[in-house]
């Protein structure tokens, strides 16, 4: 494992940048995105305002469907980005559709896709929708981690019997998975530094060339 800390991201820098309707409108990456996936409702844009310390830069709501278009954050050079949740029976057809092409359009760019955090609520198991999310993001090679929500809903124990029947569900093993709270907390400081991980590494190859480079001209 990298030895990268989560200090070495600025998260109360956040910024909202832009939002997009239709995958065509998506501009190439230009940084390293760390992206946001799950069902509607699961607590994606809560999880966003606690990784940034700011209640409200991404707009909560209990009605689910909230979040309706692909919104990109500007993290101290990163791009976090926020999909809209998936699978909220309630929509039209013609909504739902737009989803699908939004999400879908979405993973079939060439992006530069650091680490995908596929959201699950902790407190069932996994449905049909996360584990098709799952599997398309295995197959895809897509770098990921499960990031299970709402953990403040469930006592010490029942949170690590679910985290692990979860896990083995999903067949990923439990170093993949990581058990947060938006509304206490937990996990957060573990996530940032797995966004770290992710997003730093090739920050660092290059300053460490850099450094080679000059110790070259110093010699
Ligand atoms: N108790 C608890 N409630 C949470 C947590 N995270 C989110 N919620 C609640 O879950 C509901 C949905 O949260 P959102 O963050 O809007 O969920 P979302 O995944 O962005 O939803 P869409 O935008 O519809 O896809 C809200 O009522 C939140 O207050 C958490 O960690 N604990
Ligand atoms: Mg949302």
């Amino acid at each position: 494992m990298a030895e990268h800390t989560a200090h070495e991201i600025n998260f109360r820098s956040a910024k909202f940048e832009a939002a997009y309707g239709t995958a065509k409108q998506l501009p190439p990456s230009t940084r390293p995105e760390v992206t946001f996936a799950g069902r509607s409702n699961v607590g994606k844009s809560s999880l966003l305002n606690r990784l940034f310390e700011r209640k409200q830069l991404a707009k909560v709501s209990s009605r689910p469907g909230k979040t309706a278009t692909i919104n990109f954050y500007d993290v101290d050079g990163l791009h976090l980005v926020d999909l809209p949740g998936y699978g909220y029976a309630r929509v039209s057809h013609a909504e739902r559709a737009r989803w699908d092409e939004l999400i879908g359009g979405y993973f079939d760019q060439e992006r530069s896709f650091n680490l995908v955090c596929a959201l699950v609520d902790i407190r069932h198991e996994a449905q049909k929708l996360d584990v098709q999310m799952v599997e398309f993001l295995k197959e895809g090679g897509f770098p990921f981690i499960v990031v299970l929500t709402k953990a403040d809903k469930l006592g010490s124990n029942k949170m690590r019997s679910q985290r692990a029947a979860i896990a083995r569900q999903l067949g990923i093993p439990a170093s993949q998975i990581i058990a947060t709270s938006s509304a206490k907390g937990t996990g957060i400081d573990e996530l940032r530094a797995r966004i770290a991980d992710a997003c730093l590494e090739d920050d660092e190859d290059e300053s460490a060339a850099v450094d080679a480079a000059d110790a070259q001209t110093q010699e």
